[in-house]
């Protein structure tokens, strides 16, 4: 069964949040298989790798003296986030405030940690200050700014939103996973340099073109970090503040290489690249009488009446819906223009 097995094929993939790695990032995961930067007094390499990612992500998202590491993924590091913002808080009954249209993993966050998680409506799929504002009260331990939203690509009122966490004495979280590699490039107000934010996710293993799993937290200050940590008897590092134990340095080492290779010039083709292709399908899609949604980042929404997604599967595409139905096309560094003309091809033989 293996032998045969093929994996993935990405030229019809419009539905992910993965890419295809790019060769350098390959080659380093590969080489990078066996180690665990979970250990870093044995695995001092990849250790050393770690710390070069984290201060790389530092710099994409204005961050002088980061603090971090290379998560599972933006699952573990929204986690994490809320963990720290828990630990750090004085309070019997934590709550956490999100955009309603916060990932899934803030859902996990809040049961894994016995957060209370509140989500506050959405206003042109941005999230609604006043409402968030609203749900704050003394029990508040993290705000959330989503920047690059995993349904529409919209990004909150970040510096609106740090505003609000301070004044209620709890940590604002910006949740960039996805947009986090295409956000230096626009105009956008959402990294620690335009507002008072204390942590971020950032994914490697989706715009950065890594390899999977290389999920990004960063923290303004290694205090921050310091709520995470456990003592490991056994080891001869004294503490452990990721929550995975054992990890795959292909995450870590794969991290560094794309960033090395692309950032930034690389990054910035890509998001000039990914946005005219966003553009242009909504153009064709509008142009064809849908109502769009976007693109903000390179993300298309559009209300298709067609019995979409089944069809489409069966001529080999994978596109995904949003919460409310829309066709969603996620115009990842895989998705080519040419990919796009025969989509729109057969869309128009329906
Ligand atoms: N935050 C945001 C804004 C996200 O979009 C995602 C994932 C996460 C956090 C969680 O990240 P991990 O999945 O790395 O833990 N968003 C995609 C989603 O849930 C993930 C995805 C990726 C889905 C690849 C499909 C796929 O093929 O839709």
């Amino acid at each position: 069964m293996l032998q045969r097995a093929e994996p993935q094929d990405f030229e019809r993939v419009l539905s992910s949040m993965c890419t295809v790695p790019h060769p350098v990032a390959r080659q380093a995961a590969e080489r990078f298989l066996a180690t665990n930067p979970g250990d870093p007094g044995t695995y001092e390499t990849v250790a050393d790798l770690e710390d070069a990612a984290v201060d790389a992500l530092g710099e994409l998202t204005g961050l002088a003296d980061p603090a971090g590491y290379v998560a599972s993924g933006g699952t573990e590091a929204n986690i994490q986030a809320l963990r720290i913002a828990r630990n750090r808080a004085d309070t019997d009954d934590p709550n956490v405030v999100a955009p309603v249209h916060a990932h899934f993993s803030f859902t996990k966050a809040a049961d894994v940690l016995d957060l209370e998680l509140r989500t506050a409506p959405a206003t042109d799929y941005r999230a609604n200050t006043d409402a968030v504002a609203e749900l704050i009260d003394e029990d508040t331990v993290c705000v959330v700014g989503v920047a690059g939203s995993t349904e529409y690509g919209f990004v909150d009122p970040i510096p609106a939103i740090a505003d609000l966490a301070h004044d209620a004495d709890a940590l604002c979280h910006v949740d960039a996973a996805w947009g986090g590699f295409y956000l230096p490039f626009t105009d956008h107000d959402w990294h620690f340099g335009h507002a008072a934010v204390d942590t971020m996710t950032i994914d490697p293993h989706k715009v950065g073109q890594a390899a999977v799993p290389a999920g990004g937290l960063l923290a303004r200050d290694e205090s921050l970090l310091d709520e995470l940590a456990v003592e490991t008897p056994y080891l001869e590092s004294t503490s452990q503040l990721t929550l995975t134990g054992t990890r795959s340095g292909a995450g870590v080492a794969s991290a560094v290489a794309a960033m090395d290779e692309l950032w930034p010039a690389g990054y910035r083709e890509q998001y000039d690249r990914s946005m005219a292709n966003a553009e242009w399908l909504a153009d064709q899609l509008r142009a064809r009488g849908h109502d769009v949604v976007g693109p903000e980042l390179p993300l298309v929404a559009a209300d298709l009446s067609v019995p979409m997604t089944d069809e489409l599967r069966e001529r080999g595409w994978r596109v995904s819906k949003t919460g409310a139905g829309e066709m969603r096309v996620v115009c990842m560094p895989h998705v080519t223009r040419s990919m796009l003309r025969s989509f729109v091809a057969d869309l128009d033989w329906y």
